[in-house]
This record gives C-alpha cells, sequence and structure tokens, in this order.
C-alpha cells in the first residue's frame, strides 16, 4: 500500500490497482496559436506543469506504473462537436479553423498532439475524447474495467475544465481520485487555487490534492 499525506486526508492507493491519468496536454492547449490562446488566454499559464509531470512520469514509468494519456478533439467533419460548443462564446478562431499547428483541435493535427516534453510511450493508452471528460464517449471505463484499475492520479489541464469534469466523472463511477496540485494548470491563477480547493473541501467531496513532491512509490509497512 502506498500513503500521501493529502488534503483532506491520507490517500491510499494499491500500486496495482493505479494509473496516472495525464490529461489533454496538447500543443493547441499549451502552445500559442491553438484553442487556448484562441479563447483569449495565456497559455503560459499552463506551462509550469510540465516539469514536475515530466519528472514524476518518469518515476511513474520506472516503478512500472501504466499512464494514460487524454486529448481533447473532434473528427475532421465536425459530427462528433455539438453546435453549443462550436458556436459558443466570441473567439478570435474557431474548433476546426487552420493554424500554423493544423486545423484546432481536429484528430489527426499536429495542434491537437500532446506536447513533445510529455509523449506517451509505447504501450501507453491514448483516449480520444471529444468533451471535457474522459469518460464521456470514450474507451476509458473498459480500459480501467479491464487492467483492474481503481485509483487514479490526475494531472494535466486545465483545472477547472476537463480536470475537474473527469474526476467528478470518475467519482461518480466509484473511482478514488488524487488530483497532482503542482501538475495541474489553469488559465488562471484565482480558478487554479478555488479550483483545487473544491476537490477537497466537505471532506473530499469528489477527491484528494497533493503535490507530486508528497508522493514515494516505495511501499510502506
Ligand atoms: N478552456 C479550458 O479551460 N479548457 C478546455 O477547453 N479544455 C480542457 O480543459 N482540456
Amino acid at each position: 500500500m502506498i500513503t500521501v499525506d493529502a488534503l483532506p486526508s491520507t490517500f491510499s492507493f494499491r500500486k496495482e490497482e493505479a494509473a496516472l491519468i495525464v490529461i489533454d496536454m496538447q500543443r493547441d492547449f499549451l502552445e500559442p496559436g491553438g484553442f487556448g490562446e484562441s479563447l483569449g488566454n495565456d497559455v503560459a499559464q499552463l506551462r509550469r506543469t510540465i516539469a514536475p509531470l515530466a519528472a514524476f512520469m518518469a518515476t511513474w514509468r520506472a516503478a512500472g506504473l501504466p499512464v494514460i494519456h487524454t486529448r481533447e478533439g473532434h473528427l475532421p467533419d465536425l459530427s462528433d462537436c455539438p453546435p453549443a460548443k462550436l458556436l459558443r462564446g466570441a473567439p478570435s478562431m474557431r474548433i476546426g479553423d487552420p493554424t500554423r499547428n493544423g486545423r484546432i483541435l481536429i484528430r489527426g493535427e499536429y495542434g491537437h498532439d500532446i506536447i513533445d516534453e510529455l509523449q506517451p510511450i509505447e504501450g501507453e493508452a491514448v483516449v480520444d475524447k471529444p468533451g471535457k471528460g474522459a469518460f464521456y464517449a470514450t474507451e476509458l471505463a473498459e480500459l480501467l474495467e479491464k487492467d483492474g484499475i481503481k485509483s487514479l492520479l490526475v494531472a494535466g489541464v486545465t483545472t477547472e475544465v476537463c480536470v475537474h469534469t473527469t474526476v467528478r466523472e470518475a467519482n461518480d463511477r466509484g473511482y478514488e481520485c488524487l488530483v497532482l496540485a503542482d501538475c495541474v494548470g489553469s488559465y488562471f491563477p484565482e480558478f487554479q487555487r478555488v479550483g483545487l480547493e473544491m476537490i477537497a473541501a466537505q471532506g473530499g467531496i469528489f477527491g484528494w490534492v497533493a503535490d507530486s513532491t508528497a508522493i514515494s512509490l516505495k511501499e510502506q509497512p
């Protein structure tokens, strides 16, 4: 059993029942010229998560533990993108529009893929999702079921959107989620702080929160 000093209380998990899920660390969210920036966001706010997440992922992989990556995006004909998502707001560019990184949030395009620093390695699952949550319209539930996963360590972007939605979905399905505070990011510092507080409040209403540096993968007696 691994135990982690977390908020609001100790988080415990068995290595053979745990996976690290890395949400949407895609160029379109983290690099200039993509979807994130088109919505008026400062992409620099997300980039502080890259180094701690790369370090934690290396430790996790070295222990032989599974990593699951997700990517938010749509089919080239946008048939899986509801008009409500496509038309909302007044972005400078919309999903599907061309950029120097390819069409925004379209599967197969350069910008839709995961940033170089956190690329999946051979054998790791990559779950493509059309929504904010990683369970909606994806194979994630079957994948976790097949591998007997019960605990999820959660990293990625953005804290209050796709990370929150996925953790809420996971919690409702009976998974225990530890959100890695230093490995999740928001475009808004206030949402980062409050987003993490919301998870751990009310006795951990839908999860636990700790920095990745609080985790030791050595078995405790
Ligand atoms: N806009 C924003 O904060 N997030 C998203 O649109 N998607 C994810 O969080 N991945």
